[in-house]
This record gives structure tokens, C-alpha cells and sequence, in this order.
């Protein structure tokens, strides 16, 4: 399938398919079937001609000594990363083999397809991969690390209804960014934001760090880890209260507002004050603020869904425009996920139906290999993941990962913690090397890449070699169409023959509600009966303690500090983590510092009872004290005893969709 490599110089589009919001349009510049350069382009609004050093850096992926070349088998032990190179044929049968056997001792369902962000495109994930292990009749896997708690708030509340496009918050006179830290994790928007305020724009911004919005921001309101549910409810109550409500929306718009407000009633701004640590006063002007403006947005990010509340806050946050009638004028809403903006569906070309077996939370992955919950993972097969990097309970992954008889197959790009533990090792191309169709989930637009390059090595796009797999398993139906130009044209089949033609030239489409959708004139939520559920009973009946009601802190005496992970701009999750070398420190508040006497550059350990992470430490004062920091996404060689952020991390699951809780760690620091 894949196109003959380019010869000579010339410069090619290209599109991201990275874990990212802002799903850049690139330029690639080829010389003699090499990357040589890789840009933004302009054909995107939004990318408007730059990326993030991450990506202009992705041809050292591409080209790098950690790439993996060919199909391999293990010849040490689990984890020493030894392997001896196969051919696919050699690779594919034993895997065959393997996964049979597997279902015949253990039943299908202990065979694990573990996959996530990977690859955003819709033609590396979601095709072959789904044909193949539901007519084997896998375990299926409840894809819960991201965005399930948000995913889930967004549509018990307006249905999968795209947000503001980020272009439009240019026209916000007061912009609220909760949970989000898009100067690292989608830098389109910070241009943006920071051109409204040039513009009279006031910032508002709700997180536990000084993050460098936050230093730019009118007011930054520091909460503590995992209290955004009492703030929304606090700002709630106090906009009903203080006739900051829009009532003829509500009425209109709207249904649940009274039980909303009902659970809202006991956040009064002092108590809310007390649980988030934050000045009731504070509270208050942005209530007041957030009432009397208009156009006023909210980029709510992940930020306040990785804990026990996150469903909840996530709603919460959500509620706010349609309770203070933010909707109708260009620039006012909110931006949550705008995923939702393409209906593009591979599944009648799947053809097969997900099997009637358990599903296996992707959060407790180290339960299930270790047999502590059921099913019990007999072979376990990772594509688009880095399990090991990026899921809680670390050494519990690990020690799992490293069990003799469990058969695990890496399918990966390049040798990443994951990859180590395989007993086989399959090579995947990267979005230059392959076909693939891309929608962003912050920019609404949709791309198409092509390959720029001939694969590297051996390496394969996955829809191919999950269609291969399928042949040799026996699954294959007469005559079915399985390769990319089949499935591609199938996503595609909404648009019309010229938009088609446009994507394959490169260019760059608007989803049909146009390209920045007022909501409210443009578009309405997609609930059942087309109005904002405030408060949606089926997430009532989900939540253990009911919708908005908040947990406790999950911290202790023993364990008083809150260590959170989010994301930097080294890394994209684990993703090219092969590059960012050296050690990574913790970094803690100078106060927190000081009472445990560590200095900065001290050896430390941090630790708690499911593991410890041995790394040096940095004092910032830019973290609100209480609260310690370890990048999401590091790997095994960014610390001393190669344990990071997850091994610290508890599998407790969110109050909504079952989603990880990565920074209700708990810890302990002390020098070493
Ligand atoms: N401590 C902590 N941990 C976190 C988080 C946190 O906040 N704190 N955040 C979480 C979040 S938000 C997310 S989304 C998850 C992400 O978790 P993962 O999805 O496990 O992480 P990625 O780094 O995106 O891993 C994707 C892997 O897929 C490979 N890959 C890319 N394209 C292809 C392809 O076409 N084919 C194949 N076969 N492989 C491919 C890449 O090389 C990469 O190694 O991590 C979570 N982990
Ligand atoms: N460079 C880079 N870009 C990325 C990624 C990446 O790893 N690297 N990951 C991509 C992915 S998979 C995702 S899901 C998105 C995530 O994008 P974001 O939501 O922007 O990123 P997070 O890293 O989850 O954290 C956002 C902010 O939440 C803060 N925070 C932590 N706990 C709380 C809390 O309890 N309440 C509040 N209000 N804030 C809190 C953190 O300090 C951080 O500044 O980014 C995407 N873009
Ligand atoms: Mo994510």
C-alpha cells in the first residue's frame, strides 16, 4: 500500500497525528527519500505556519538509533531488551501460534489488545486491529487513562456537541483556562489568548500551578489537587444567588437546573474557600466577573478529571456557561473536546461485532496481569502504547510484564520501556511512512496524510499487519476489503468527491458545521431532546456517591503530599521520550523543601505504599505548597531506579468512567 519514495527535494504536506489538541498541518521536506525538515504550514488557521520543537524533531524518531527495524524475538530475559531479528513471516506465525494456543488453554477472552494515543489517525487504530481481535473474541479494553471522566460529563450534559474553536477566543472578553496548560500541551491557543488580552481580554486561570499562563492571568486561583468540583459548585451557588443566573436560558435550554443547584447549595464561597485553599474573596470576583461578561469562554482541559471528582468537577465546570447564559454570540461557551465535530464511522467495514466477554479496565492493567482481578491476562498485545510509561500502579505493570508465562507482543516504532518486556517485537511505520486520515480534537479540521518516505527498515503500518494476522488466524472472509485506501475511502464517504480530492492534495477541510460553529446559533447539544442536561441522571446512577458530591482528599499523615504528573513539553505522553535523555528532577516547593531540609539538586527519594521513585530535586515556587510534581510521560532511564510518576500512582477510578486518578497520588519526599 505504501506510495514509491519521493526522490530529489521537494516538500511535502503532511499532517499530525499526535496525542494533541491542535493537530498541526506540516511541511515536510524530503531530499534523496529522506526527511530532512519538518515545519508547520500555514494551510491550517491554527497551526499558522509554526509547530513545537517536539515534532520539527520527529525525523530523530524516524532515523534514530531506538527505532526498531525489523520483527524480533526474545532471546533474554523480560525486560533486558535483548532480541534476536526475525522476518515478518517468522514473526507472524509464532505470534499466530501463540495467541491460538492461548485461546485454547485460557479462553480468548485472556488475550489483551492494549492500545491507546498512540496515533490519533483513524486508519492505525479502529480497523483491522477491532476485525481481528473481536472475531477472536479478545478481552475488550474499556480506554479509560484520558479524557473518559470529561468524555462522559461532556455528553450526559450536551451531547457530543463541538466547543468554541480556539480562533474564536480572539473575540472572548474574558477567557477562563481550568485544567489546562496549553503553553505545553497544544501551544496554538496561547497566541491566541494572549492577543484577546492585548485586546482588553481578561484571564482567569484555575490551577495548582504558576504555569506561564497563569503568570500572565488577571487572577490565578491555585486550588488544591482535585478541588475544582467545590469551586464550580461555589461559583454556581453564588451565581444563582446573586442574580448571575440567566434564567430565560434556563428555562429555554435547559433541564436539571434545580438539582443542580440543590447539590450546588452547600458551597458557600467559605467553605469552598477552605477545602480548595484558596481566598473566598477570590472566588467571589471571578463569580462576579464571570456573570457580568460576555463573550466569556472556558478551555477546560484534563487537568481536574485525573482524580476521584474529575466526572463531577468536569460537569460542573461544563454547567457554568448554560447556567450564566454564555451561549449564542461568537467567542462564549466553553472548548472541552471538539472530536466530535466529524462523524467519520469505520465500523460497518469492521465486520464484526464486539464479542460478550469482559472488558478490562486499561487503569488496573497491572491487576489483570498478576491475576488480582479477572479476567487474567494470559497474553497481552500493545500497539499504539506505552503501558509501562503511562498507566497506574507501576510496579505492579511491571511485575506483571516480567511473568514467564504470560506471551506479549510489542508492536512499536521504537524500543520503548513497553518494548523491553516482549517475547515478540513488531516494527511500525510513523505517520511519514504511512497513510493516514486525521481530526483534530481541539482544531476541528481534518487532514489526510500521505507517506512522504518509503518505510524504514521493515517496519509496517499496523492496518496491515493486523489484516496479515487476521489471514493467518483464519478470520479472513472471502473478498473483504481490509487495506487503507478501502477503509479511508469508507471513513470518507460522507464528503463530497471534491473535499476528498482537496484532503489528498493536502489541504485542510472545515467540518460541516463550518469552521468556527457558534454554539447555540450554529449548533445545539446533540442530547435526546436537544436541551442542556444540568444534571443527567444517568451520571447521577454512575457516580459511587452521586453526581457533584465531592470526595476527600486522599491524603495522610504519612503520605501529605500531592504529587501530580501532568503533561511537559519534552514529551507527547511517552511518545519520543527515546530523546529526552537525562535525569528528571521532582520538583517541590520551597516550604515543603525547607521542613525536610532538601535543597535543590538533592538526591531524593519520593515515595508511598505501592512504590518509590529515586530522582534529584528542584525547588519551585511556582507549585502551591502541598504539592510535588513529576512529569507524565518520562521513562525508565529519567530516574535512578528507573520507577516514575506511575509507580506512585494509585488504580483508583474517577467518579465517572472509570478513569485514572493520576494525581491522587499521595506521597512522602525525603533526601536519600
Ligand atoms: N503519571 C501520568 N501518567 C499519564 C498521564 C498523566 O497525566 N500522568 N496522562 C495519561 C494520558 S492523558 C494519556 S493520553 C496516556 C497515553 O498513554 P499511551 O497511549 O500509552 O502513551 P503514548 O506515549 O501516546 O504511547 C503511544 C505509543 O504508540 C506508538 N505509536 C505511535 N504511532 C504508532 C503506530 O502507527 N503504530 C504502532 N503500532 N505504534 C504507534 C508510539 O511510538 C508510542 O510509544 O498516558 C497517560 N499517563
Ligand atoms: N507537550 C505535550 N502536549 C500534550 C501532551 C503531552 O504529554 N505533552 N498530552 C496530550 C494529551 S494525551 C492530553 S490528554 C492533553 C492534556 O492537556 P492538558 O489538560 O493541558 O494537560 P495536563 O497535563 O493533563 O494538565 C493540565 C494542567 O492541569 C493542572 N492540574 C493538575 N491537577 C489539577 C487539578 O486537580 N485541578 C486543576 N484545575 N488543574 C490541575 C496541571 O498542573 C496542568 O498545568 O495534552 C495533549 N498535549
Ligand atoms: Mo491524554
Amino acid at each position: 500500500m505504501s506510495a514509491n519514495p519521493p526522490t530529489g527535494l521537494a516538500i511535502r504536506p503532511s499532517a499530525c497525528p499526535l496525542d494533541c489538541p491542535d493537530h498541526c498541518s506540516l511541511d515536510v521536506t524530503v531530499a534523496d527519500a529522506r526527511v530532512v525538515r519538518i515545519a508547520g504550514s500555514r494551510r491550517s488557521p491554527l497551526t499558522r505556519g509554526f509547530i513545537c520543537t517536539k515534532v520539527r524533531r520527529f525525523g530523530d524518531r524516524v532515523y534514530g538509533p531506538h527505532r526498531l527495524r525489523q520483527p524480533a524475538l526474545r532471546q533474554g530475559a523480560k525486560g533486558a531488551g535483548d532480541f534476536r531479528p526475525v522476518g515478518w513471516d517468522e514473526a507472524l506465525d509464532q505470534v499466530a501460534a501463540r495467541l491460538r494456543a492461548t485461546a485454547e488453554q485460557h479462553g480468548a477472552a485472556s488475550i489483551l489488545p492494549l492500545s491507546y494515543g498512540g496515533s490519533n489517525g483513524m486508519l492505525s487504530q479502529g480497523t483491522t486491529d477491532a476485525r481481528l481481535f473481536r472475531r477472536l473474541g479478545a478481552a475488550r479494553l474499556a480506554r479509560t487513562v484520558c479524557a473518559a471522566p470529561t468524555g462522559m460529563a461532556m455528553r450526559g450534559l450536551y451531547g457530543k456537541m463541538p466547543g468554541v474553536a480556539f480562533e474564536d477566543y480572539i473575540h472572548a472578553k474574558m477567557i477562563v483556562v481550568w485544567g489546562a496548560n496549553p503553553s505545553d500541551s497544544g501551544i496554538h491557543l496561547v497566541p491566541i489568548i494572549r492577543q484577546a488580552q492585548a485586546q482588553g481580554a481578561s484571564l482567569v486561570v484555575v490551577d495548582p500551578r504558576r504555569t506561564p499562563l497563569a503568570k500572565q492571568a488577571d487572577l490565578h486561583l491555585a486550588l488544591r489537587p482535585g478541588t475544582d468540583l467545590p469551586l464550580a459548585l461555589a461559583l454556581i451557588r453564588w451565581l444563582f444567588a446573586h442574580g448571575g443566573a440567566d434564567r430565560a436560558f434556563l428555562e429555554a435550554h435547559t433541564t436539571g437546573a434545580e438539582a443542580l443547584g440543590a447539590r450546588a447549595e452547600t458551597w458557600t464561597l467559605e467553605r469552598a474557600a477552605a477545602v480548595c485553599d484558596l481566598d473566598a474573596n477570590d472566588i467571589q470576583r471571578f463569580a462576579e466577573r464571570y456573570g457580568a461578561t460576555s463573550p466569556a469562554v472556558i478551555r477546560s482541559g484534563w487537568g481536574q478529571e485525573r482524580n476521584r471528582n474529575g466526572g463531577s468537577a468536569t460537569a460542573a465546570i461544563l454547567a457554568l456557561p448554560a447556567v450564566a447564559g454564555k451561549f449564542g454570540v461568537r467567542g462564549g461557551g466553553f472548548t472541552m473536546s471538539n472530536s466530535s465535530a466529524w462523524k467519520l464511522d469505520a465500523e460497518p467495514l469492521i465486520a464484526a461485532e464486539p464479542p460478550d466477554v469482559p472488558s478490562v479496565n486499561m487503569n488496573r492493567l497491572g491487576r489483570h496481569l498478576l491475576g488480582l482481578a479477572a479476567p487474567k491476562v494470559h497474553a497481552l498485545f500493545v500497539y499504539n502504547a506505552n503501558p509501562l510509561a503511562t498507566l497506574p500502579e507501576q510496579e505492579r505493570v511491571r511485575a506483571g510484564l516480567a511473568r514467564e508465562d504470560l506471551f506479549t507482543v510489542v508492536f512499536e516504532q521504537v524500543m520503548t520501556d513497553t518494548a523491553r518486556y516482549a517475547d515478540v517485537v513488531l516494527p511500525a511505520t510513523t505517520f511519514l511512512e504511512h497513510r493516514e486520515l486525521q481530526k483534530g480534537y481541539g482544531a476541528m479540521s481534518l487532514q489526510e496524510g500521505r507517506p512522504v518516505i518509503a518505510p524504514v527498515g521493515e517496519a509496517r503500518p499496523n492496518i496491515e499487519v493486523f489484516a496479515d494476522l487476521i489471514r493467518r488466524l483464519g478470520f479472513e472472509n472471502k473478498g473483504e476489503a481490509q487495506d487503507a485506501t478501502a477503509f479511508a475511502e469508507h471513513l470518507l464517504a460522507p464528503i463530497d468527491a471534491g473535499g476528498i480530492a482537496a484532503l489528498a492534495r493536502g489541504e485542510v477541510l472545515d467540518p460541516p458545521s463550518g469552521a468556527r460553529p457558534v454554539m447555540f446559533v450554529d449548533h445545539g447539544p446533540r442530547t435526546a431532546d436537544g436541551k442542556v442536561h444540568l444534571f443527567p441522571q444517568e451520571l447521577d446512577a454512575q457516580t459511587p456517591h452521586g453526581l457533584y458530591t465531592y470526595q476527600e482528599d486522599p491524603g495522610s499523615e504519612r503520605y501529605p503530599l500531592a504529587l501530580i504528573s501532568p503533561a511537559t513539553r519534552r514529551t507527547i505522553s511517552s511518545t519520543l521520550g527515546e530523546l529526552h535523555r537525562g535525569r528528571v528532577a521532582v520538583e517541590i516547593h520551597p516550604t515543603d523543601a525547607a521542613r525536610r531540609g532538601i535543597a535543590n539538586g538533592d538526591a531524593v527519594k519520593v515515595w508511598n505504599a505501592l512504590g518509590e521513585v529515586h530522582s534529584l530535586a528542584r525547588l519551585s515556587a511556582d507549585l502551591r505548597p502541598g504539592v510535588v510534581f513529576l512529569p507524565k510521560g518520562i521513562w525508565s532511564h529519567n530516574t535512578d531506579n528507573g520507577a516514575t510518576a506511575n509507580a506512585l500512582v494509585p488504580a483508583t477510578l474517577a467518579d465517572l468512567g472509570g478513569g485514572a486518578c493520576f494525581n491522587d497520588a499521595r506521597v512522602e519526599i525525603a533526601r536519600r
